[in-house]
């Protein structure tokens, strides 16, 4: 069960965890390397424990499949999820007129005037992201992210030195309908750059593989740092989504979905929160249904991915690290 392996993990984390700071300035505790896995046969694993909301992690994932790496899409589906990364980029740029924005992250959990400000500004930014086309292409874009690394990589011929294209995603599914057996089907947006900062945020779910099982359709992937209350529970539907839309396509069954985290952490403004979704009893998993009208992953719309069956604890609140 989906839930059980998930409330394991976090046991696991509170129980042999050591804490940590980290680059957000919030401290997490935090273990070293973790294993799940997902049949898709059982359900789709969109977490029963607390409320996990589809619709985002739907939207997400498509703004990912079709390339978008400006938060304009987000919001125009009432996405809010990638908002803080790109207000970042605007509230340090020269373009920034407004209140003094430093450590926005942290400063608007502690202090609640600083807060009204910040969400004026954000509903401001959010407005401006939406409303005006010069300014999404600035500040709405969040540079190297997922879309561009999955759909447009590019590469150096080591040869020439010259710069080429490819398509990651559209390569890895032309594989598996002509070359199943291969073990390269594999989909990476880490960069030997990320350390210069051509991403709004280098890439958590930094790769993904393809196998094919039989006459099902396997995915795993990896995360170099994974947040365990807020990310995560997204990045597993997220990636059985993506399964079920490839398998879809190709022809197979969706099999499992393998989870490796890496460095995967409680932030420590998430404890409460951790334990009382510990304390909830699993329910039975939800299903997704595709629009099978629909053939290539490419053309899928959020109208296509409905979710049925989905009777979760209630949603439990907390603040995401900036
Ligand atoms: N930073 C950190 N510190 N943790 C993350 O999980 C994270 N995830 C990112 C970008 N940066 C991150 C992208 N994915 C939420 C979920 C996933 C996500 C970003 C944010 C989140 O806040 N989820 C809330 C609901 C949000 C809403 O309803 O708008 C949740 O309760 O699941
Ligand atoms: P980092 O770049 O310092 O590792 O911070 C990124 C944080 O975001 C970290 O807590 C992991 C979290 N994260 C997820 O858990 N899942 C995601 O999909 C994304 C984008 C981020």
């Amino acid at each position: 069960n989906a839930d059980k392996q998930y409330l394991d993990l976090g046991r696991k984390i509170l129980d042999k965890g050591v804490q940590k700071g980290d680059r957000t300035g919030t401290g997490t505790i935090s273990i070293t390397g973790a294993e799940m896995r997902f049949d898709l046969s059982e359900g789709f694993p969109l977490l029963t424990t607390k409320r996990v909301p589809f619709r985002l992690i739907a939207s997400e994932m498509l703004w990912f499949i079709k390339g978008m790496t400006n938060i304009r899409y987000l919001l125009q589906n009432n996405n809010n999820i990638w908002n803080e990364w790109a207000f970042k980029k605007w509230v340090e740029s020269d373009e920034y007129t407004g209140p003094d924005m430093t450590d926005f992250g942290i400063r608007s959990q502690q202090d609640e005037e600083f807060n009204k400000l910040y969400e004026d500004q954000m509903d401001k930014f959010k407005k401006l992201v939406l409303e005006n086309d010069d300014f999404a292409e600035k500040f709405g874009e969040l540079g190297r992210v997922y879309g561009s690394q999955w759909r447009n990589a590019f590469y150096v011929n080591p040869d020439t030195m010259e710069v080429k294209t490819i398509d990651p995603l559209k390569e890895a599914i032309q594989q598996i309908k002509e070359n199943p057996t291969s073990r390269r089907i594999l989909v990476s947006s880490w960069n030997p750059d990320n350390y210069k900062g051509h991403a709004g945020l280098p890439c958590c779910h930094h790769q993904f593989q393809f196998i094919v099982r039989e006459d099902k359709l396997d995915l795993v992937f990896d995360m170099r740092s994974n947040d365990y209350l807020l990310g995560l529970p997204f990045n597993i539907a997220g990636y059985a989504l993506l399964n079920h839309l490839v398998a879809h396509e190709t022809g197979y069954q969706p099999g499992e979905v393998i989870y490796h985290g890496k460095d995967v952490h409680i932030y420590q403004n998430h404890l409460d929160q951790v334990k009382e979704q510990l304390s909830r009893k699993p329910k039975i998993l939800p299903t997704l249904k595709l629009n099978l009208e629909k053939q290539s992953v490419f053309d899928f719309e959020m109208e296509d991915l409905t979710i049925e069956g989905y009777y979760p604890h209630p949603s439990i609140k907390a603040p995401v690290a900036v």
